[in-house]
């Protein structure tokens, strides 16, 4: 992924784009990663795409730890938002998206249809941040051979209606939306899950925000992977990584070390695991 730069006038672009958008569509599917539902969300997507149907839709669910998922969809739906999880490598289904799609929209299909309207599809774009998965849910959600439905007035200049299924078309430009970090912790998660690849983070300080994260929700994930001790979890975080890095043969080069810390993480060498708990303080 290159470099991310946003710069005010790249947000106020992918504002208005996805504003003419949300014109012409009926809901928007907020794809956040499951790893970070909190932390990869822009908190202005409210107020951008206002009182449009939402479905949240969290991606790489395959890598996140499960049963925090699962209190995330929860969360999300007290909070009124309906949320799915989805590994859009392997086991998102059409059928699924659609029906909740249908659901949400129920009223307002079915007022359509005592108007007489004529039964159509449910319009639907993805809007995320870089990296989040919207190709990927894309590509899965239209079968790739699928005919495209073709342009309609009001959508941005060249951009076509793609059939998901016989009653669910999307957008074929997904929306961006930026990350923000407006406090450290927020970027160090994004950072630690390649949300963000810029120079914003030193990886010394994304390697000890990992440390101190996974010593205290998956130590035994910690002790296994780098071969642990008991008495090595008595060392300070910054002694932690040193020692890390001696093991790796890496001399004192502890920022080399933090980036085999950081892309192991990233790599998922220390299993599943969510940043954003649900359970005690929400981090990040
Ligand atoms: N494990 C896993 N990886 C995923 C999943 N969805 C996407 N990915 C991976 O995440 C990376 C980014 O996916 P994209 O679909 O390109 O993300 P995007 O949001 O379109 O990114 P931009 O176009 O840069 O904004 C790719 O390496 C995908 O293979 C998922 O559900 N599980
Ligand atoms: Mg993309």
């Amino acid at each position: 992924m290159a470099t991310i730069q946003w710069f005010p006038g790249h947000m106020a672009k992918a504002i208005r784009q996805l504003e003419e958008n949300l014109h012409v569509v009926d809901i928007v599917f907020e794809l956040v990663d499951a790893r970070i539902p909190q932390s990869s969300r822009n908190p202005e997507i409210e107020r951008i795409i206002k009182d449009k149907p939402h479905l949240v839709i969290m991606t790489k669910s395959d890598l996140a730890d499960p049963e925090q998922t699962a209190n995330w969809i929860k969360q999300f739906k007290r909070q009124g938002l309906p949320a799915i999880a989805v590994d859009s490598k392997a086991n998102i289904t059409t059928k699924t998206v659609t029906r909740i799609s249908q659901s949400i929209l129920a009223d307002k299909l079915d007022n359509e249809q005592q108007k007489g309207l004529k039964e159509r599809p449910i319009r639907a774009i993805t809007v995320g941040i870089p990296n989040v998965g919207k190709s990927t849910l894309l590509n899965r959600l239209v079968n790739k051979r699928a005919a495209q439905v073709g342009d309609r007035p009001g959508v941005t200049k060249g951009q076509q209606w793609l059939r998901s299924s016989s009653k669910l078309q999307l957008l074929d430009t997904p929306g961006i939306l930026w990350p923000k970090f407006d406090d450290e912790e927020t970027g160090q998660a994004l950072a630690l899950t390649g949300a963000i690849k810029d120079q914003r983070f030193a990886s010394d300080d994304v390697a000890l925000y990992a440390l101190k994260f996974f010593r205290q929700y998956y130590p035994k994930a910690l002790q296994e992977r780098y071969k642990l001790t008991e008495n090595d979890f008595d060392l300070s975080d910054v002694d932690l990584l040193l020692k890390l890095t001696k093991q790796f043969g890496m001399k004192d080069d502890y920022e080399r070390a933090s980036d085999r810390l950081i892309l192991d993480i990233r790599k998922s060498k220390l299993g599943r695991y969510t940043l954003n708990r649900t359970d005690g303080e929400v981090r990040g």
